[in-house]
């Protein structure tokens, strides 16, 4: 019997799901394989493609001990195709289906919308690459320039994730998809990617923090709410990816946590007391917490809109379908029907925002947002404000409003401040500036991207970590920039 917890490295694709026995799948997946390639030399990291990397590659499903270390070139990185393993009798967990066996085969009923939330994934995987591309030319040390390949090779792999989904099991219009995914671009004219947040730049470093910070949490969120799926191929799927999601986050609230050390220990030692006196605190060659706290704005109100509209009809079909379910699904004490169940929604009513009540099945967007703002907060609290309470600091960083600066839902057509409160057209105007990062905060952000290229060496503007990756030594090379 096939151990399904052991991946097969024999072949090109490693994977733990009988590609060999498959041999439709394989010659789709191995035909898909160029072309993903071509894309990720055109649109993924640029340069660094001939250099050793210091990666790790998944060589099991199981939770301990799946990963293993080593030197690669990224374009021969070992994509491959996991799921997490099968549990034993497994049920559709919520909605109109609730309790029949989990389907192993594309309900014929929901092949369209099933498809369109694969598509939906699909598509921001590889995105998130295209939006980090330039950013090796700049970072601020091996360790770090390394953690943004670790992140650039596994969204590729959930890249690959969706496609095996769709190749396998949505015939010839998945092949279809699967190509479609390497034609859009982020911030293309022509073919954007579907998702507002993926056409977003990530300019300089600080974005790719807050970035993997903010919109990697909305993967986890999303992966979480389709690891709940009743069509168990892609609960598999996203249970394995949510294995990889971890580190993603860790990159983003480490590395803005480091920035903060370095910024709270360049104050104290030029006798600074006042975190918001920020030409003094810019003098030292750090970022100022102000600017930070706009950045934050900033991508929280860019990820916020990813959650779709408040009340969706979209979102109640897909959870009474049995397809998308909330987050920790299985963990909630109550019907996981939901049928005359409500929900508090915030509204935009006779221009006030208000509390309402609505339908539960028709709020769960909002719901998945709010279990979302949660998760932040709290990641927050405890990876930045901590840093700044012990370094003796009166200054918090806190989420804004969910009505600040959005573009999808209820609050698209208003201006709000952080708080929450709304302002006419020329208020926000007068405003902005102190609510989202301004031009100038902007330069001055990208003016501290010189690049660090020497082993144990970081940029000015960022503390080291506290460990190394696979504990390895400060000095370590993570990145071999001179091959040999
Ligand atoms: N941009 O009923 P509604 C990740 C459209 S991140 C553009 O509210 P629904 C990652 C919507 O499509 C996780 N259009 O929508 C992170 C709909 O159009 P149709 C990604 C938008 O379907 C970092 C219409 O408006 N995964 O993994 O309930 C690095 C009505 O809206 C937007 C997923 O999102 C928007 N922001 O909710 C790498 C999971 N919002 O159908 C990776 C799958 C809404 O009327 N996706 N629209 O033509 C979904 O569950 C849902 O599609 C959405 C939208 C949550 C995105
Ligand atoms: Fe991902
Ligand atoms: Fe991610």
């Amino acid at each position: 019997m096939i151990d399904p917890t052991s991946v097969d490295y024999d072949g090109l694709i490693p994977n733990n799901v009988g590609l060999n026995a498959d041999p439709r799948l394989r010659r789709a997946l191995e035909s898909w394989h160029p072309s993903c390639l071509d894309w990720w030399k055109a649109r993924g990291p640029e340069g660094f493609q001939a250099n050793l990397v210091y990666l790790r590659t998944a060589i099991s499903v199981e939770p301990e001990g799946w990963a293993k270390f080593g030197y690669v070139k990224m374009p021969e990185y070992r994509w491959g195709i996991l799921l997490a393993p099968a549990i034993l009798d497994r049920r559709v967990p919520f909605g109109a289906h609730k309790g029949e066996p989990a389907w192993q085969e594309v309900p014929g009923e929901y092949r369209a919308m099933l498809r369109r939330l694969i598509v939906v994934q699909g598509d921001t995987e590889p995105a998130s690459v295209e939006q980090q591309r330039y950013l090796g030319r700049t970072a601020p040390s091996l360790y770090d320039l390394r953690n943004l390949f670790q992140v650039n090779v596994e969204e590729a792999r959930h890249l690959w994730a969706m496609v095996y989904l769709l190749q396998k099991y949505f015939g010839r219009d998945g092949r279809e998809e699967a190509e479609d995914l390497l034609r859009r671009n982020s911030g293309d004219q022509d073919s954007p990617r579907l998702l507002g947040a993926f056409n977003e730049t990530t300019p300089d470093w600080l974005a790719f923090f807050m970035f993997t910070f903010f919109t990697d949490r909305d993967g986890k969120m999303q992966l979480h709410a389709l690891a709940q799926s009743g069509f168990d191929p892609l609960s598999r799927t996203c249970r394995f990816m949510l294995t990889e999601e971890a580190h993603h986050m860790f990159v983003g609230q480490s590395g803005v946590g480091r920035i903060i050390e370095r910024t709270c220990a360049a104050m104290r030692d030029a006798g600074i007391d006042d975190p918001t006196d920020i030409a003094r605190v810019r003098a030292q060659g750090v970022i100022d917490l102000p600017t930070l706290q706009k950045r934050a704005n900033l991508h929280f109100s860019l990820t916020l809109d990813l959650f779709g509209n408040e009340i969706s009809t979209n979102a109640a079909n897909a959870f009474n379908a049995g397809l998308k379910g909330r987050f920790l699904e299985d963990q909630i004490p109550d019907d996981h029907l939901l049928i005359g169940a409500t929900y508090t929604v915030p509204r935009l009513r006779d221009g006030r925002i208000v509390e309402e009540e609505a339908p539960a099945l028709s709020a769960l967007n909002i719901r998945l947002r709010d279990d979302y703002v949660a998760d932040a907060a709290s990641a927050v609290e405890r990876w930045w404000n901590r840093i700044i309470a012990r370094a003796g600091f009166g200054y918090r960083l806190s989420l804004p409003h969910v009505a600040f600066n959005r573009r999808i839902g209820e609050f698209a057509t208003i201006d709000a401040d952080p708080d929450g409160n709304i302002l006419s057209a020329p208020e926000w105007q007068r405003r902005r500036g102190a609510f989202l990062p301004s031009p100038d905060d902007d330069a001055f952000v990208a003016s501290l991207m010189q690049p660090v290229t020497e082993p144990g060496a970081f940029a000015s503007w960022i503390a080291p970590p506290r460990a190394g990756i696979d504990g390895k030594p400060g000095d370590f090379e993570y990145v071999r920039l001179r091959n040999g």
